[in-house]
C-alpha cells in the first residue's frame, strides 16, 4: 500500500527547525502570560537563524525567571539571584562579547530588590535583551502587588494599590536604555516583532511585557488582567520587521510612517496607528508615557530607539578574541611586571 509521504521539515536560514529552539516543559500555570511569551522568543530565534549556541539566557527569581528553561535548550543558561541578573548579565557580557544576551525578569525581580541593577544596566547600555515578564504582582510568592501595580488595581482579597506603579519603560529611556518598548504577551504579531528587532539591536533592550498571572490577577478589577487588556491595549504603531537577509520587496512610501535601520541593517517600519510618533525623539516619548499614565491609558509599541549610541562593551574597546577565552599567559602580567610596578612604591 503507498503511504503518503510526511511534509518536508521546515528549516530556517542555517538549517534548523523550530523543534531545535524549544527548551523543557513548562512548569508554569497553564495560561500562564509567561508561557507565550517563551513561545515568542523561541520563534523570534528561529526566524531570525540565530544559533542556539550562541545564545546566553540569564534571570533572577520568580516565575518569570524560571521561564528560561522552557526556550532555546541549546543554549547557555544562568538562573541567578533575586534582582541580580543584570550584574551578572554585565559580567558576562564583558567576559565574552561575542554573545546574544537575553535576560528575563519579572515586575517584582526588578522594579523592588532588582531596582538599583537595573538603573545601572539602562545606564550602561549593555548589550542585552532585558524583558520584564510583568504581571503586576510576586505571582510565585502568592501574589502580592508588585512595584509596577496601577493605582486603584484590586486584588481578589478586596485590597486596594494606592501607590504610584513604577513606569519601568520611562525609568528606562530616562536612564539611557536606547530600545525601549512595551507589549502584551496576547499580542503575537507586535510582540514577535518586537522581539525581531531587539535581536537586530546593539545595547540596551528593555522590553516590557505585560503577562497576566492567571492565578493571582487575572479577576474582575485588575488592571494586568487579559480581560483588561483585551480592552484598553492601544498600540502606537503597527510594526513590520524586515530582517537583514531578507529583500525589500515592497517599496516605502515616504510620509506613510517611520523606518528605522537597525545595528545589524535590518529595518522596523512603524506605520502610524492613531497618531503621527516619532520613537527616535527621545524628550517625545517621555512626554507620551507621562500623558498616558495620565489618561490611565495601556500604551504599546516601539517607545524609542537610538541605534547609534555605542554600547558598553563596544565603549570598552576590547580586544576581538572574547577575555574569557584568553591563556592566562596573556591575562597575567609576568613577574618582572609585578616587580617593576613594586618598585614604585619604594
Ligand atoms: C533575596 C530574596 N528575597 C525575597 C525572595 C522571595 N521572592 C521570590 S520570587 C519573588 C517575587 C517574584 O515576583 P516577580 O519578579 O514579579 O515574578 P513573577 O513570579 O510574578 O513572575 C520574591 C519576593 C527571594 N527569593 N529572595
Ligand atoms: S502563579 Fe501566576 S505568574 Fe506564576 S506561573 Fe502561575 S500564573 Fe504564572
Ligand atoms: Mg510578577
Amino acid at each position: 500500500m503507498a503511504t503518503t509521504p510526511n511534509p518536508p521539515v521546515k528549516s530556517n536560514l542555517i538549517g534548523l527547525s523550530v523543534i531545535d529552539y524549544r527548551g523543557g516543559k513548562s512548569t508554569l500555570c497553564a495560561g500562564c502570560g509567561h508561557n507565550a511569551i517563551s513561545e515568542r522568543i523561541i520563534d523570534a530565534f528561529y526566524e531570525m537563524g540565530i544559533e542556539p549556541e550562541h545564545v546566553a539566557k540569564l534571570s533572577g527569581i520568580g516565575c518569570s525567571s524560571k521561564s528560561p528553561a522552557y526556550f532555546l535548550g541549546r543554549s547557555h543558561s544562568f538562573n541567578s539571584v533575586h534582582g541580580r541578573m543584570p550584574s551578572i548579565a554585565t559580567g558576562a557580557a564583558v567576559a565574552n562579547h561575542k554573545m546574544l544576551y537575553i535576560g528575563v525578569s519579572g515586575d517584582g525581580d526588578t522594579a523592588s530588590i532588582g531596582m538599583g541593577q537595573f538603573a545601572h544596566l539602562m545606564r550602561r547600555n549593555l548589550p542585552l535583551i532585558y524583558i520584564i515578564e510583568d504581571n503586576g504582582v510576586y505571582g510565585l510568592t502568592k501574589g502580592q502587588f508588585s512595584a509596577t501595580a496601577d493605582v486603584g488595581s484590586k486584588l481578589k482579597t478586596g485590597i486596594v494599590n494606592e501607590l504610584p506603579a513604577i513606569d519601568t519603560c520611562a525609568l528606562a529611556i530616562e536612564l539611557g536604555a536606547t530600545f525601549v518598548a512595551r507589549s502584551f504577551s496576547g499580542d503575537k504579531k507586535q510582540l514577535l516583532a518586537l522581539l525581531k528587532a531587539a535581536i537586530a539591536h546593539n545595547g540596551t533592550v528593555l522590553l516590557d511585557v505585560i503577562s497576566p498571572c492567571v492565578t493571582f490577577n487575572d479577576h474582575e478589577g485588575s488592571t494586568k488582567s487579559y480581560k483588561f487588556m483585551k480592552d484598553h491595549e492601544e498600540p502606537l504603531q503597527d510594526i513590520n520587521f524586515v530582517p537583514a537577509f531578507e529583500e525589500i520587496d515592497v517599496e516605502y512610501e515616504p510620509g506613510s510612517g517611520i523606518e528605522v535601520t537597525l545595528h545589524d541593517g535590518s529595518k522596523m517600519r512603524l506605520s502610524k496607528l492613531a497618531e503621527d510618533y516619532d520613537p527616535t525623539h527621545r524628550i517625545a516619548a517621555l512626554t507620551r508615557l507621562a500623558a498616558a499614565r495620565e489618561n490611565n491609558e495601556v500604551l504599546t509599541g516601539l517607545f524609542y530607539i537610538s541605534p547609534e549610541r555605542p554600547s558598553f562593551t563596544d565603549l570598552l574597546n576590547l580586544v576581538d578574541r572574547p577575555l574569557g577565552t584568553l591563556p592566562q599567559d596573556v591575562t597575567r602580567p609576568p613577574k618582572s611586571t609585578l616587580d617593576e610596578i613594586m618598585s614604585e612604591y619604594r
